[in-house]
């Protein structure tokens, strides 16, 4: 396949003269202003970002792409981010594992409801993982070894966790946990930045777990498990057969892993929850999944999310809502999880 800075050098090659152009109308078209417009281009070029996801398939992409394309910057964001179109995006951008964006150069997802509805370089296709995905894309031998890792990513995006494994986190599902645990983003950030370069020169897990920074979290996760449980038991109720967490106004909430919901209410057919957003205060952030323990239910959670701007897969979704209007969305997607169940009982 072809790289990234290859594609889009010579697509900055053909816009340039008409960005010079206007330039040059709008201030005059002096030559010394042609050549701030030449310096401009040419440091866009040299910042090529990559923007992926917070967890641990958005790293395992950033592990994959750096190694076959020159990143400057990384970025980790939210879905919702992305959604909001709060970033300015452009032709030199990479995004991966988050929501389409026509402004980008490049773009590979999986998530089954937000397939492009535009033509794009790179590659969507409904996987278990983005970074399978990037893996296919690319073709490249050198890439092989990231293949033992790269089936616990697909095992873990796609939600193939065991039981005992969320109750008592280890290997990839314990490095998954470590990512979303600081106080300001900007730590995590720089953690999840850490984490892309180890995996790149290291793939055994074990060997991962044990190198200091991330042992200190991974150990952390173990001590927050116990917070987490009781703050979960604290703010769900069953509303029918739906498992309803509200997390808005609970402080000091520890990250906690997405399924122990299913661990403590077994009865729930699917959770729906609303979290407070990190990346925006007057935002919060609306999930729902079937339990993955549980009976298969059919309603397709990512579909139901576009209706309120977001999106997902089959089993797992999510969307980023304004404050005021989120309990009433909420209460919507619960009253239609119960319906939809009460359908499927009474057509049986
Ligand atoms: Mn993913």
């Amino acid at each position: 396949m072809a790289s990234f800075k290859k594609i889009i050098k010579s697509k900055s090659l053909k816009t340039a003269p008409t960005q010079q152009k206007a330039y040059q109308a709008k201030k005059g078209g002096f030559i010394i202003k042609n050549k701030q417009v030449k310096v401009k281009l040419k440091k866009d070029l040299k910042n090529m970002r990559l923007i992926t996801h917070t967890d641990l398939d958005g790293v395992m992409c950033a592990a994959l792409i750096t190694c076959v394309e020159q990143i400057d910057v990384i970025k980790f964001v939210d879905p919702g981010t992305i959604q909001a179109k709060k970033m300015h995006i452009t032709k030199e951008d990479i995004i991966a594992d988050l929501p389409f964006d026509s402004r980008a150069g490049m773009y590979f997802d999986h998530h089954e409801a937000g397939k492009p509805d535009k033509e794009f370089v790179g590659k969507f296709e409904v996987a278990p993982s983005a970074a399978r995905v990037v893996y296919d894309y690319y073709e490249n031998p050198y890439l092989e070894k990231f293949l033992p890792a790269l089936e616990e990513t697909d095992r873990i995006d796609s939600g193939r966790v065991k039981r005992e494994e969320v109750r008592e986190p280890k290997g990839w599902f314990l490095l998954s946990n470590t990512f979303e645990m600081a106080e300001e983003k900007s730590e995590d950030d720089a953690y999840r930045k850490f984490v892309v370069k180890l995996l790149r020169r290291e793939q055994d897990i074990e060997k991962i777990l044990d190198v200091e920074r991330v042992k200190e979290r991974a150990e952390q996760v173990l001590d927050n498990f116990e917070v987490f449980s009781r703050m979960l038991k604290e703010n769900t109720k069953m509303i029918g057969k739906v498992a309803f967490s509200d997390f808005r106004g609970v402080s000091g909430l520890p990250k906690g892993n997405n399924f122990l919901v299913y661990s403590l209410f077994p009865q729930a057919i699917t959770s729906v929850r609303i979290m407070p957003e990190r990346e925006g205060k007057d935002f919060v952030k609306i999930s729902a999944g079937h339990n993955i323990y549980g009976k298969k239910c059919e309603l397709n959670v990512g579909e139901m999310m576009k209706k309120y701007g977001g999106g997902g897969h089959r089993a797992v979704g999510g969307a980023s809502l304004p404050k005021e209007i989120a309990e009433e969305a909420a209460m919507e997607m619960v009253a239609k999880i119960n319906k939809f169940e009460e359908a499927e009982e009474n057509g049986k």
